[in-house]
């Protein structure tokens, strides 16, 4: 358990990584990282109230090898744990599955069923991948900060590409 370290912070340039597993933190901006082969890493590293303000491009992201972390910004919102119950509790993430495209609504709508959640939604059109969270960490209040990264033409992301490792034990 514990934050990732990450190897360089790119906010609004463009990153070459090597053939090794990276640790990239995408900062505020439009970052545009190709990171090569290895098990590459990229950290969501600012904090969910300038999450709208970014947009990355990770031009060659691979499913079966790469990840996103968004354990940072989390932990920094107040989330201690991720929750074992069904419903909303104080201070505890609920992770989505199974998000369908209706969920755009609902963040731009900032609606309570979005209470405490973080989830991760890929549009296989655009190949942009849409990652949100409550940054409201408290039950029965919301507040949907969500990050636009797109991916390469060849690229696609699944739900469990998205992680918490700072959660996990
Ligand atoms: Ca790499
Ligand atoms: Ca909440």
């Amino acid at each position: 358990m514990g934050l990732v370290v990450a190897d360089t912070l790119v906010n609004s340039e463009a990153y070459q990584g090597n053939d090794n597993a990276d640790v990239i933190a995408l900062g505020l901006g439009s970052a545009d990282v190709t990171s090569g082969n290895g098990e590459d890493v990229f950290v969501v590293a600012q904090s969910l109230d300038e999450w709208s303000a970014s947009s990355h491009t990770l031009t060659d992201f691979d499913s079966s090898s790469d990840t996103i972390d968004v354990s940072a910004a989390l932990l920094a919102a107040g989330y201690t744990g991720i929750s074992a119950v069904d419903g909303v509790e104080e201070n505890q993430l609920n992770q989505m599955t199974n998000v369908s495209s209706d969920i755009l609504d609902l963040i731009s709508g900032n609606d309570s069923s979005l209470d405490n959640a973080i989830g991760s939604y890929f549009d296989d059109a655009t190949n942009v991948l849409t990652i949100f969270a409550d940054s409201d960490a408290s039950a029965g209040s919301s507040s949907i900060d969500s990050i636009e990264i797109s991916v390469g033409d060849s690229s696609t992301v699944e739900e469990d590409d998205l992680t918490l490792t700072a959660f996990i034990a």
